[in-house]
């Protein structure tokens, strides 16, 4: 199993310890062992392009490469019912949170 293959989970420091030690030398341009801020920039923005890429991918259900408002409003409506469902939803308070809850962050206040 190539566990680059599974994407860049979050959460996994091992994972990104590999992926450092691999872009250290995939991304070494001048082949002196050490990346640069320059081969790092590289290195950085092909993490950032991969998951920006996912998230996209993700979001553009019907696969169109493109994202509607109704992809996108989908998604955040899957998001919610994830939320709602597993009851794994973090139980601190959001900041969208509207819910009645122990009252001790959200007094209204009018000055
Ligand atoms: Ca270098
Ligand atoms: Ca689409």
């Amino acid at each position: 199993m190539d566990r680059q293959m599974m994407g860049m989970g979050m959460g996994k420091p091992g994972m990104l310890t590999d992926k450092l030690q691999s872009a250290l030398k995939e991304y070494d341009a001048d082949s002196n062992g050490t990346l640069s801020i320059d081969e790092f920039e590289t290195f950085h923005s092909a993490m950032i392009r991969e998951q920006m890429v996912d998230r996209f991918q993700h979001l553009d259900a019907d696969g169109d490469g493109a994202v509607s408002e109704e992809e996108i409003s989908a998604q955040t409506a899957r998001m919610k019912q994830m939320m709602a469902g597993s009851g794994m939803a973090h139980s601190g308070p959001q900041a969208e949170s509207d819910q009645p809850g122990d009252g001790m962050m959200d007094q209204p206040k009018d000055n």
